[in-house]
């Protein structure tokens, strides 16, 4: 009986009888549906763990992990070298979140790299008024990856580095955060902490000054179809200055960036689609 369906197979190529027509038909659907599976998912757009802003963290891990093995590297050495790659792509955040909770030892095995990266791009963050170049991200993902060693292990330039945290709450049932404006100083070291006791993700974006309905527009339209889920509604534009990703209902999203070195009035806002128009504030830079 095992050779049945082998028999029906052979059956199907040489009869053509009802049931081997089926039977062939649907293995030939089967086999295109595959193909067209196949070619779907080549055609579509690819989620990269290391690039796109709606990876679950434990892929981006995973891929850095098989990148840190393959180096002979630690994980913390390998999303530092991501960072650095990644520039303004949408997963900048979250790879300096990685890296912050790499061990101690790691982070301080590569403290000297972490400093003269970060000193190395503040340089050039002050002749960068127009805030897009991507040494800020690998500044503040150094300055944050130092911050996240106990301060008796940092190294003594960090002394000079002055973090400012800002704390937020996405107010329940209200689409807004409380507070909602903030003021900081050009080129000064940023963390917004936004804790979100609300029953719905949130995100939070810093763009460019007079850019939110622009982005916010953009953020309801990736809203209408797959892409938008894929990419956390965060919109592909260089008037997205900062990201901090969808932050789950009683968790907390944490942000750490260099203030643009132009002062200005500069929108945050949460790109969750349909939420940009109430939730949104600013971040005066004065
Ligand atoms: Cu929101």
């Amino acid at each position: 009986m095992k050779f049945i369906p082998y028999a029906l197979c052979i059956g199907a190529l040489l009869i053509a009888s009802k049931h081997s027509h089926a039977q062939n038909a649907s293995e030939t659907a089967n086999h295109s549906h595959n193909q067209a599976t196949s070619t779907a998912v080549s055609d579509a757009p690819k989620t990269d763990p290391l690039r796109d802003a709606g990876v679950v963290q434990t892929e981006r891990v995973a891929a850095l992990s098989a990148i840190a093995k393959s180096a002979s590297i630690s994980i913390a050495a390998a999303t530092l070298s991501e960072i650095e790659a990644c520039d303004a792509c949408l997963a900048r955040n979250d790879l300096a979140t990685i890296l912050a909770v790499q061990p101690a030892a790691d982070l301080k095995a590569l403290a000297p790299t972490l400093v003269s990266k970060a000193i190395e791009s503040a340089k050039d963050s002050t002749k960068d008024a127009a805030n897009t170049s991507a040494s800020r991200f690998v500044k503040a993902a150094c300055v944050r990856a130092i911050f996240a060693l106990p301060e008796n292990e940092r190294p003594i330039e960090a002394a000079a580095w002055k973090p400012v945290t800002l704390k937020t709450t996405a107010v329940p049932g209200k689409m807004s955060w409380d507070p909602k404006e903030f003021i900081v100083s050009p080129n000064s070291i940023v963390a917004i902490e936004m804790s979100n006791p609300d029953s719905m993700q949130h995100n939070m974006l810093v763009c460019s000054p007079g850019s939110l309905s622009e982005i916010g527009v953009a953020a309801d339209k990736l809203g209408e179809g797959a892409i938008g889920k894929q990419r956390q509604y965060v919109p592909d534009s260089p008037k997205v200055l900062e990201i901090m990703g969808l932050t789950a209902p009683n968790a907390t999203g944490v942000l750490w960036f260099i203030a643009p070195a132009k002062t200005g009035t500069y929108p945050l806002v949460c790109t969750y689609p349909g939420h940009w128009r109430m939730m949104n504030g600013k971040l005066k830079v004065q």
